[in-house]
């Protein structure tokens, strides 16, 4: 039997190249060698405030965008996470047998808190309850292989730990420990404004990612603009040139080498003709990406979405039963 990942994205602002090489890149490459499931994770967008009518359409363009990049439905379960409902019933087995310390201390939550309390907004309870619910997205499905970002490894690591934690409170493996992986390189895409931070999709300055559904002309100016140093020399050195060591991994992750290469291949030349190689390798993907995804038509994305969601639900409400029947949960 082959063994199987699971990951998902949430639609809660534009995909980011920050997403792709982080994330969708390795579930692409991933889905020839694995069972393959990926979701669109439409209830982690909503721990934060929606607007319904762009949620709904975003949800469509990760569809459309996890297509365009190469999954294929035919290797991968293609599917959204609400319309999966063990998801929600795993998710509060989770929340209860979490603590909330543990909770307190993930470094997401942390950063939310801070932000908000900078904006002065509330802060709602989802995110603290974000991980539980990640973890049920997981587990639900006993994959060996989680594909994720780096900023989601702590999320990972405690959904391992719950998943050991049930398992030790039912005396019985009743899920997959899973293991993260992550990309070699990529796995933190810096903000090109602020090259010491994620880049993130809900950033409020747009200037920061590069949106991949953005005009082509946009993203090259972002990249062009990016904020680098005044050494004059492209070298790969994180902690004294975070803004061109940004932009080497950005370039060799997208020309699939690796980042001493690109470093090589650049070492002559100046900050310009660097930015306008790196701007010339991200057009030309945004390019075919996006004739991909405006090529897709509604029909065909429903029929896949429907295919999905009976594959996944018929493994996820299984899984829940057998769960359930573990915990005391129902009737005999
Ligand atoms: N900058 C990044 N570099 C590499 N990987 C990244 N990921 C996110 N940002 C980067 C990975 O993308 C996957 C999906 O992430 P998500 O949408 O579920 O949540 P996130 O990690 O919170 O992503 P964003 O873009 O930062 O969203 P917002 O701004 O809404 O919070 C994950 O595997 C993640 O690691």
């Amino acid at each position: 039997m082959k063994k199987r990942i699971v990951s998902g994205i949430k639609p809660s602002g534009s995909l980011t190249l920050g997403n792709y090489i982080g994330a969708a890149k390795q579930f692409v490459d991933l889905q020839n060698e694995f069972d393959s499931f990926v979701f669109v994770a439409d209830l982690h967008a909503i721990t934060v405030p929606q607007n319904s009518t762009e949620l709904r359409a975003r949800t469509y363009d990760l569809v459309k965008l996890y297509l365009a990049m190469g999954l294929d439905p035919k290797k991968t379960t293609l599917f959204i996470q609400s319309e999966v409902p063990a998801h929600l019933q795993l998710a509060w087995v989770f929340t209860c047998s979490s603590y909330m310390g543990e909770l307190e201390r993930m470094t997401q939550y942390k950063d939310t808190v801070l932000k908000n309390k900078v904006k002065q907004l509330p802060i709602g309870s989802g995110i603290l309850q974000y991980p539980p619910l990640m973890a049920a997205d997981i587990l639900l499905y006993d994959p060996q292989i989680v594909p994720v970002g780096d900023d989601q490894s702590q999320h990972l690591e405690l959904t391992r730990t719950l998943a050991e934690r049930l398992n030790g409170i039912t005396n019985q493996d009743i899920f997959t420990i899973p293991e993260t992986f992550k990309p070699k390189q990529g796995a933190r895409i810096m903000s090109l404004q602020e090259p010491t931070k994620k880049m993130s999709k809900s950033d409020d300055n747009p200037k920061s990612y590069i949106a991949l559904l953005d005009p082509i002309a946009v993203s090259v100016k972002k990249i062009k603009s990016a904020v680098t140093d005044s050494e004059m020399v492209v070298r790969y050195d994180v902690e004294h040139k975070p803004g061109i060591s940004n932009l080497l991994t950005i370039y060799a992750s997208l020309e699939n080498i690796e980042i001493s290469d690109a470093q090589k291949h650049f070492e002559n030349s100046t900050y310009g003709e660097f930015k306008t190689a790196v701007a010339k390798t991200v057009e030309i993907f945004l390019t075919e990406l996006q004739n991909k995804y405006h090529a897709l038509n509604m029909d065909t994305v429903n029929a896949i979405l429907d295919d999905g969601r009976i594959k996944a639900d018929a493994i996820a409400s299984k899984k829940i039963s057998h769960v359930y029947h573990k915990l005391g949960i129902g009737r005999f």
